[in-house]
């Protein structure tokens, strides 16, 4: 990657390269670990731009896994996903990106590391308690998905 990626003023480069996107997911909602999570958020470095308690829409859902649409899961997922309210939420730290993807832990509780969010609070696979995003353009991505430019801070 090159320091001046096109299309990126130098302030847009750092700020992307320090924020992330998270979901905490239905399950997690739904199971009461809404303030706990959030919590181990915020105590592990990560600062608060923007978050909304909101629920996806299908077409919300299936734009937002899109990249997932061939796999056997994408219909659980998308259905999953809509099944009850979410929070969304940009985050900033330095590194956010992996840093967060460290707290959060592996996709299948089963192999999240202790100290994660996924070890703690994920029931399943599936239903993981909460998204990360896997890169800084996938994370502005995202985060634009979610929020109006007057809903960042
Ligand atoms: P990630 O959330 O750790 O980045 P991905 O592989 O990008 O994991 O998958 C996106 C989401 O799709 C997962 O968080 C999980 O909710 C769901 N998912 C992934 N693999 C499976 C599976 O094998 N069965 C059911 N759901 C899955
Ligand atoms: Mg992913």
């Amino acid at each position: 990657m090159t320091i001046f990626a096109p299309k990126l003023s130098f302030k847009e480069y750092i700020m992307a390269t320090n924020r992330t996107f998270t979901m905490l997911k239905p399950d997690a909602i739904e199971n009461g670990h809404m303030g706990k999570i959030i919590d181990m958020i915020i105590g592990a470095g990560f600062e608060i731009k923007a978050m909304k308690y909101t629920r996806l829409s299908e077409d919300q859902a299936k734009k937002f896994y899109e990249v997932h649409s061939e796999r056997p899961f994408y219909g659980e997922l998308v259905e999953y996903m809509t099944s009850g309210p979410i929070v969304a939420a940009i985050l900033e730290k330095e590194n956010a990106v992996a840093d967060f993807r460290a707290l959060i832990g592996a996709t299948d509780p089963a192999e999240a590391a202790e100290g994660t969010i996924r070890k703690a609070y994920a029931e399943s696979k599936g239903r993981n308690a909460v998204h990360g995003s896997d890169s800084d353009e996938n994370a502005e991505i995202e985060g634009k998905f979610h929020f109006a430019a007057n809903e960042i801070f």
